[in-house]
């Protein structure tokens, strides 16, 4: 693994909200406004830096959800943290209406696994709303991503896509500092083929100047390398091994499911990073 340097540490860990009944690890579970706001004060509780809400999966063959059933699920949850808690909220949406209401409601952020390309308002509306804007590669559409995906040099091809995404959405008025890169770890990637080269070559995604959000918690390619056949929920280990080897490739932060464990990685990596004077 690189070695940890005073520039990389310490990472950021956004927790994750899924008010979905289908999310691939905990589809369901969270679905009950109830439920939704209990996790995320556990979230919050454990050391996250941030959420980030979602209220349509992305996993392939998910149900699409219309955009008021995505509101109704992200909106009233974002209200009600933001009225009890200073926590910085990201909102997980391909949909610039849904961006829109949960930027009026407190959210910060927008995570858009399309990269702004969903719809043809996407750009204009991330630059007015002028928050902090994460623009992730998927190659495909989710329905179909996993079916085929191809790359001759997948680091280069992913590295070309954000950076000219990247300047696509500047070139449209958002600001350069509000732009998060995210390299889409099992968005039409092949779970070892492309995505083992691509986290291998994170500091080249790095190396673009953008702060880099990673998502590798509870992915298939985990289950894969494990044995196959294990449940999302039976990931943690290769999770905090997915966190720990963006750390040191100096991303900025993690998306996780499991926030007290990955926090507890991190200071522990800090912590040793620290006492060999590497910070
Ligand atoms: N992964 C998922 C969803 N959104 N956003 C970013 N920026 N990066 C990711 O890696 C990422 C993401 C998939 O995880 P999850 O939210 O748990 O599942 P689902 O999409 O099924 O709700």
């Amino acid at each position: 693994m690189a070695k940890a340097s005073a520039a990389t540490l310490p990472v950021k860990v956004v927790g994750v909200v899924n008010v979905t009944p289908d999310s691939f690890s905990d589809g369901g579970r969270h679905l009950e406004p109830a439920a939704a706001l209990a996790h995320a004060r556990r979230l919050i509780a454990e050391g996250a830096d941030r959420l980030d809400i979602g209220g349509e999966s992305t996993r392939p063959g998910a149900q699409p959800v219309s955009e008021g059933e995505e509101i109704a699920r992200v909106v009233p949850l974002i209200r009600s943290l933001r009225a009890e808690s200073a926590i910085r909220i990201s909102v997980d949406t391909m949909k610039p209406a849904v961006a829109r209401q949960a930027v009026a409601a407190g959210a910060t952020m927008w995570n858009d696994v399309t990269a702004l390309r969903q719809a043809p308002e996407s750009l204009a509306t991330a630059a007015q709303l002028g928050c902090d804007v994460v623009l992730m590669h998927m190659q495909g559409e989710p329905q179909t991503m996993q079916a085929e995906p191809h790359y001759d040099d997948v680091v280069a091809e992913v590295a070309d896509f954000l950076a000219e995404r990247a300047a696509v959405a500047m070139a449209a008025g958002v600001a350069r500092e509000r732009i998060w890169l995210d390299p889409g770890v099992g968005f039409g990637k092949h779970m070892i083929g492309h995505n083992l080269p691509l986290l291998a070559g994170l500091e080249r995604i790095v190396g673009l100047g953008f702060p880099v959000l990673l998502g590798v918690s509870r992915k298939s390619f985990i289950g894969a390398l494990d044995g196959g056949g294990r449940d999302a929920d039976q990931r943690l280990g290769g999770s905090i091994a997915g966190a720990l080897w963006g750390a040191a490739a100096g991303v900025a932060a993690v998306r996780v499911h499991d926030v007290r464990e990955t926090v507890q990685a991190l200071r522990v990596w800090e912590a040793i990073a620290q006492a060999g004077g590497r910070r």
